[in-house]
């Protein structure tokens, strides 16, 4: 069993706890990381870090540490469970208050570490691409909750992932209220055109840190990378969508909404990067 840090401690799996009057559970008032550890290194530690600590500044959450103390407890936590390649999470609560939703009353943040073994997403998805549904659920606005904050409350992606599972696609694509294109339910989306690689620009989606690793890879192997609007369009008439994410990393989408993508099987470019993106994760990175 799992030990988890909760607000200093390590705790059972089973014995982990918060309280029902926990914000975080109330009205998921609070933020969170999905970090991942491959081969001891944990990948792109500072930036999730710097992501986290944004998050909760949007939401004026004062986490309860420093940057540093947070990069510890989470290497700490890695340790603990003997966890060389895993899946971690963050999380950070607005803590425990009364019944009403005004955060003044909650004293104190909760901090949670949650580490966990974890494999390829999306299993043998990754040879053949996924099938992906453009769904009727809009992303939320920026205007009304910015999807750059990674907060607890996921149920505009949650929605979108029923919609998916419900039409027979193994992942959503979200527009947002404009008809552009903003992301998937968990992964940042991509499409490659004429040889060029597309994505949209980051105002109505999450920064991803694997979209901005694999932009990275991408510049290095020579390829021209353009954030750019794109809509359904763009889409249809690809030659290659992939999505990326910390626990998607870089997945082949290879057909939506009964268009087929790229003769239905993944693409050179998108096959390029899958190689790419894994020589990336096994070198630099954190030791645990
Ligand atoms: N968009 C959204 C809405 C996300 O939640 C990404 C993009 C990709 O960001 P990163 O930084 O991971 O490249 C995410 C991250 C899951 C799961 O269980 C989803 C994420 C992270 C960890 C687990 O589906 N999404």
């Amino acid at each position: 069993m799992s030990l988890i840090y909760v607000d200093g401690s390590f705790v059972p799996e089973g014995e982990a706890s918060i309280s029902v009057f926990d914000h975080g559970f109330l009205y998921g008032d609070g933020v969170f990381e999905g970090i991942r550890a491959y081969d001891g290194r944990v990948f792109r530690l500072e930036e999730h870090i710097k992501r986290l600590y944004d998050s909760a500044k949007a939401i004026t959450l004062e986490i309860p540490m420093t940057r540093e103390e947070m990069a510890e407890a989470i290497l700490e936590t890695l340790r603990k469970n003997n966890l060389r390649n895993g899946y971690i999470r963050p999380i950070v609560t607005r803590g425990v208050g009364d019944l009403g939703l005004d955060p003044l009353k909650c004293a104190k943040p909760t901090v949670l570490i949650i580490t966990k073994e974890w494999g390829a997403m999306y299993g043998d998805l990754y040879e053949v691409g996924l099938t992906a549904i453009t769904v009727t659920v809009r992303r939320n606005s920026p205007a009304a909750l910015p999807p750059n904050i990674k907060s607890l409350n996921y149920l505009n992606n949650i929605l979108a992932k029923i919609e998916a599972n419900v039409k027979g696609g193994n992942e959503a694509i979200m527009l947002d209220s404009q008809g552009r294109l903003s992301e998937g339910s968990g992964d940042n989306i991509f499409i490659v055109k004429g040889g060029k690689i597309y994505t949209p620009y980051t105002m109505n989606n999450l920064e991803g840190i694997t979209r901005d690793a694999v932009i990275g890879v991408a510049r290095r192997l020579g390829y021209e990378v353009l954030e750019r609007d794109l809509g359904l369009f763009n889409l249809y008439t690809a030659d290659e969508i992939f999505v990326t994410g910390t626990a998607a990393e870089v997945a082949p989408v290879t057909k939506v909404d009964g268009r087929v993508i790229g003769g239905g099987k993944p693409g050179p470019v998108t096959l390029a990067l899958i190689e790419a993106f894994r020589e990336e994760t096994l070198k630099g990175g954190t030791l645990i």
